[in-house]
């Protein structure tokens, strides 16, 4: 494709003149600003100066089949049907779900360059510029319905965090259910969701968004604080190496959360948990419960300690409550 190569082509960061980008994609003149104005519906900020041509200011490191296979084992590589990376996409999550729909499998894995419908929970929006940050779905298979997942997004959860660990970025918590967060600003998420026979075999689709340098002109589009890795390491993140460990740590979760459960994993859990100890309010539809955040249950359920005592909850959003 003519774009893939383009974009291969400015992700170095050098000016590129019209003549060289022409003779590359083997294009004439009028054809160049076609692809040049693809970019520009994808998001992607180029500069275009006269006399020298276009470029990615900064460069853009664009993701690679191959060096994200070299990064993996056989073993993690033998459990993954595909792994496919797209450059546009509506949601990982969507198109991992139609891929098992029209031919069942284990294992399909892909990673897109960029969402156009990104989804969060409950119909929320997921902000996913191009090139910039990680948006990934696996799809498993789960023989036990529901409740073989129970506390699944929590168990992801403590996968990711200690893959940043890997990649020398510390710090970085969870709050309660599906967020990863630093500093009390979101850093990414994640999205799980069920096809099939709810009591016995079913697919879960696991998506996960996570900031690595978000674009400044995609900033005003997130309606909650955030931050990104660059912010957090302050220096030059891989988006190749942290989809490696992404891939590898959730390959290695999945696999073995068939025959282990939630409980395995509470303990890693709520030594990440952000909120633990403090004033929260827990939401459920138009139903508000304040009380102080006391970890998760065995089944990955929020534990509030209230005015009746220590209730749980397996549904919600949860927030700080600033006491005056
Ligand atoms: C989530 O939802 O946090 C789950 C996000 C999962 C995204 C991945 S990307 C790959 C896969 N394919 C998909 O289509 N989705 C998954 P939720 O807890 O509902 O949070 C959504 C809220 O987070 C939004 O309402 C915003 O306030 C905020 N938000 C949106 N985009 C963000 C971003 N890039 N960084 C930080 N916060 C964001």
């Amino acid at each position: 494709m003519k774009i893939e190569r383009l974009l291969t082509l400015l992700s170095d960061g050098q000016f590129h003149s019209g003549e060289e980008i022409g003779c590359i994609l083997n294009v004439s003149r009028a054809a160049i600003w076609k692809q040049i104005k693809k970019l520009e519906s994808m998001g992607v900020e180029y500069e275009s100066v006269k006399g020298k041509g276009y470029r990615i200011k900064g460069g853009m490191e664009l993701l690679s089949l191959e060096k994200i296979k070299d990064g993996l084992n056989k073993k993690v590589l033998a459990k993954l049907n595909t792994i496919e990376i797209v450059n546009t996409i509506d949601s990982t999550n969507s198109y991992i779900k139609q891929k098992y729909m029209s031919s069942p499998a284990q294992g399909y894995l892909c990673m897109a360059e960029c969402q156009s419908a990104g989804k969060g929970r409950l119909g929320r929006k997921w902000i996913s510029p191009f090139g910039a940050n990680l948006y990934l779905s696996i799809g498993w298979q789960f023989d036990g319905g529901v409740v073989a997942m129970e506390g699944l997004s929590l168990a992801v959860g403590v996968s990711l965090v200690t893959a940043l660990e890997k990649a020398g970025i510390l710090g970085v918590k969870l709050k309660w259910p599906n967020d990863i967060v630093f500093d009390e600003k979101k850093l990414g998420g994640v999205l799980i969701e069920i096809e099939g026979d709810v009591s016995g075999p079913c697919l879960a689709v696991i998506g996960v968004g996570i900031n690595i340098v978000m674009p400044r002109n995609k900033v005003s589009e997130i309606d909650q604080e955030w931050v990104d890795l660059g912010q957090i390491s302050q220096k030059e993140v891989s988006r190749n190496k942290i989809a490696t460990l992404f891939v590898a740590a959730l390959v290695n979760l999945l696999e073995n959360y068939q025959s282990c459960s939630f409980k395995d994993y509470k303990l890693a859990w709520e030594a990440l948990d952000a909120y633990r100890g403090r004033d929260v309010m827990l939401t459920q539809g138009n139903r508000t419960v304040v009380g102080v955040a006391e970890g998760v249950d065995d089944t990955g359920a929020l534990c509030v300690k209230t005015g009746d005592g220590v209730r749980s909850f397996s549904g919600g959003e949860v927030s700080l409550r600033r006491l005056l």
